[in-house]
């Protein structure tokens, strides 16, 4: 029983519009599941290859039928007849099919669609929510709902503005629970939204639901969100703290050793560049000014020099969260544990491509006293695959994006409803 009667993919659009991949997996027993892929922008050069067709007559090359023609060919194929019940087996069986350390062969989005496919179904076969199967696999009680970092001014390759940070997120360290947490986040987003219109400043939003107003600096843009904080009747730092990612791999330039400013480049204006030192003193200056507890990528992932020097200088007072960095991938986080680097990982599932992996990467995280963030990417599709990963893994962190447009509200709101469901056994994370 629930062995694997078909799977079949297409080619659908993401929340950017761009193609991405639907994985659709029947069983014998007719069970009938879809998982669909996300992708990021702000890409670590090491991630698993998201295989893009290349052929510009159609979306730009960013077409995925060569990844779609390679689920319904070889890999279907290849798990025909296979038990849902062997998620570590089929894992291994693509990732020994494929062949390369990339999953260049038939792309990780290709993979990474089965693999989920494969999980859902088993959960919806034993009759399991997602989170409680997921939960059951890891031998976790999946009884924590995460915190949510919510992501309320986007910048970077996120946001049409001046702003070089990526994103500036909110995290309602003092709610009681997820359902408060989500309430808290909704109503600074608001009074956010009002201030920026009294100031004559946009409100239309970038690419996770952000506000993306056109500031000229970082620092005015964490001036506001504090304001917001306040005006909603919040203490920041008691009730909130801020979050933030820069994505430091995008303004950092190798040959110079130094982080340039990206946005005044781009426009062809006159720009600057700050010293890795520099660069780390800026961040620790804006920890002293603003209350700032979690900084992901704040360097590149080609600095690791400079990691080590920011891990030291700030790694005991707040969370540094490796994305670009680790790229979920159990090799890199190795290398950062050795050389005390970060104190925290990004987990997205299409950095490394298959579900087996990606729990690898939290345990030895786990392990090794490192906290992890479930991570959404920047182009999304309305699967909240990650909102019940978030509650199995026992991460105690989500990133989902901001409070508006429904492929990130689809995970908060998943939230919602796996906290009702779990009633009085609901935990929430504290320790942040
Ligand atoms: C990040 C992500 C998600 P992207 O840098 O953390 O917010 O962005 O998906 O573009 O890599
Ligand atoms: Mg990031």
């Amino acid at each position: 029983m629930s062995k694997i009667k078909n799977i079949h993919a297409l080619e659908i659009l993401d929340s950017r519009g761009t193609p991405t991949v639907e994985v659709i997996l029947t069983t014998d027993d007719d069970i009938r599941v879809n998982a669909k892929i996300p992708s990021g922008a702000s890409t670590g050069q090491n991630e698993a290859l998201e295989l893009r067709d290349g052929d510009t007559s159609r979306y730009f090359g960013k077409g995925v039928l060569k990844a779609v023609a390679n689920v319904n060919g070889p890999l279907f194929k290849l798990l025909k007849g296979k038990s849902i019940f062997d998620q570590q087996a089929l894992d291994s069986l693509m990732i020994k099919e494929d062949g390369t350390e990339y999953k260049s062969n038939f792309g990780a989005n290709a993979i990474l669609g089965i693999s989920l496919a494969i999980a859902k179904a088993a959960a919806v076969s034993k009759k399991l929510p997602l989170y409680k199967y997921l939960g059951e696999i890891q031998d976790k009680k999946a009884t924590l709902l995460p915190c949510p970092m919510m992501n309320i001014i986007n910048g970077g390759l996120h946001g049409d503005n001046m702003l070089d940070f990526q994103e500036f997120m909110i995290r309602p360290k003092g709610a009681k629970n997820f359902k408060e947490s989500l309430r808290y986040g909704a109503e600074i987003f608001h009074t956010l939204k009002k201030i920026l219109k009294d100031k004559k400043l946009s409100t239309s939003v970038g690419d996770e639901g952000g506000f993306a107003p056109n500031l000229s600096s970082d620092e005015e843009s964490l001036a506001l969100i504090v304001e917001a904080i306040q005006k909603a009747g919040y203490e920041p730092k008691k009730d909130i703290t801020i979050a933030l990612d820069p994505a430091a791999s995008e303004f950092f330039d190798k040959e110079k050793n130094s982080y340039f400013e990206m946005k005044k480049k781009l426009a062809n204006q006159d720009y600057k560049y700050r010293s890795v030192e520099d660069q780390i003193k800026h961040l620790e200056n804006l920890t002293k000014k603003f209350p700032i507890d979690s900084i992901e990528d704040g360097l590149s992932e080609n600095d690791w020099d400079g990691w080590a020097k920011l891990t030291k200088d700030l790694g005991k007072k707040i969370q540094l969260v490796g994305d670009d960095l680790f790229v979920t991938n159990t090799k890199f986080l190795k290398k950062g544990i050795e050389k005390h680097v970060a104190n925290a990982i990004l987990i997205k599932l299409n950095q490394i491509g298959t579900l087996t992996e990606t729990i690898q990467a939290i345990d030895l995280a786990h392990q090794n006293g490192y906290r992890c963030v479930i991570s959404h990417r920047s182009a999304e599709t309305e699967d909240t695959f990650i909102a019940d990963f978030a509650v199995a893994t026992r991460a105690g962190q989500i990133k989902t994006g901001s409070l508006s447009r429904s492929e990130r509200i689809a995970k908060y709101n998943r939230l919602l409803e796996i906290e009702e469901e779990l009633k009085d056994k609901a935990e929430f994370f504290k320790d942040l």
